[in-house]
């Protein structure tokens, strides 16, 4: 897979790009990332990619013509067009079903925002989707396009090692995780349960679905509502 990303602060992508899975995926040749820079393809020699928005208001808005050049740049680079997604408050709300999806491309071309959002036109001529990662405000689409990042190079083959990926899905999926614990047996004065230091897989594998049912039933409980959508697709 190739991953396009477009922004005015490639540096940001640095630190979470070089570490762990997502330095792995690279590294194996899973993915490809490749960081432009939208100022680059600026026009005018004080590099302008933010105008004032026609009809006033506030803040700025991000220019049509160095998105188009940087996005034109990168899309003549490989063959796939694979999918054209803008970070924007506006957007579908993200969640593992797209990150499933967004899995299945050859490619994706993410473009990331500063100032008030994206001249409209950008949208409109790169035929671009758009996802949020929630409804809370950012500065701008770096920090949303590295989730998107990492929520899909891990679903790549070979890109987690396997005792994460196949690890109980029988009934996790849908449901918040069982508590896990690890060495010491006591700390301080915190004893793990019984049941998991007496080796009976089948009493483990009910206390640990029990375990999950009763902790989403008291802190997600529209994970379990039958109407939620989400039930009916991958789940968390
Ligand atoms: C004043 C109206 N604001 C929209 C809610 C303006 C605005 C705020 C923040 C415009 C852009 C931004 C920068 N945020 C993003 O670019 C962004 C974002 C986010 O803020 N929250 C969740 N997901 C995303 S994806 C891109």
């Amino acid at each position: 897979m190739r991953i396009d990303v477009l922004t005015l602060f490639p540096e940001m992508f640095a630190s979470p790009l070089a570490h762990s899975i997502l330095r792995r995926a690279q590294a194996a040749g899973l993915v490809e990332i490749v960081l432009s820079n939208i100022r680059d393809f600026a026009a005018d020699s004080y590099r302008k990619v933010d105008d004032k928005p026609y009809g006033g208001g506030s803040g700025m808005v991000m220019m049509a013509a160095p998105v188009f050049a940087c996005f034109e740049h990168v899309r003549a680079q490989a063959e796939e067009p694979g999918r054209v997604i803008l970070l924007t408050p506006q957007g579908q709300p993200f969640s593992q079903a797209i990150a499933t999806e967004l899995a299945r491309q050859p490619r994706l071309i993410l473009i990331a925002g500063r100032y008030e959002g994206f001249d409209e036109r950008i949208r409109l001529g790169l035929g671009a989707e758009q996802i949020s990662i929630g409804d809370y405000v950012l500065s701008g689409g770096e920090l949303p396009a590295m989730v998107v990042i990492d929520a899909v190079v891990r679903l790549l083959d070979g890109a987690v090692g396997d005792e994460n990926s196949v690890r109980d899905e029988s009934f996790s999926e849908g449901l918040l995780e069982y508590p896990q614990y690890t060495r010491p047996e006591e700390f301080r004065g915190m004893r793990v349960p019984e049941v998991l230091l007496g080796g009976d897989h089948k009493k483990i594998e009910a206390w640990r679905k029990q375990q999950a049912l009763d902790r989403t039933r008291q802190w997600r409980p529209d994970l379990l509502d039958k109407n939620n959508p989400k039930n009916n697709e991958t789940g968390v």
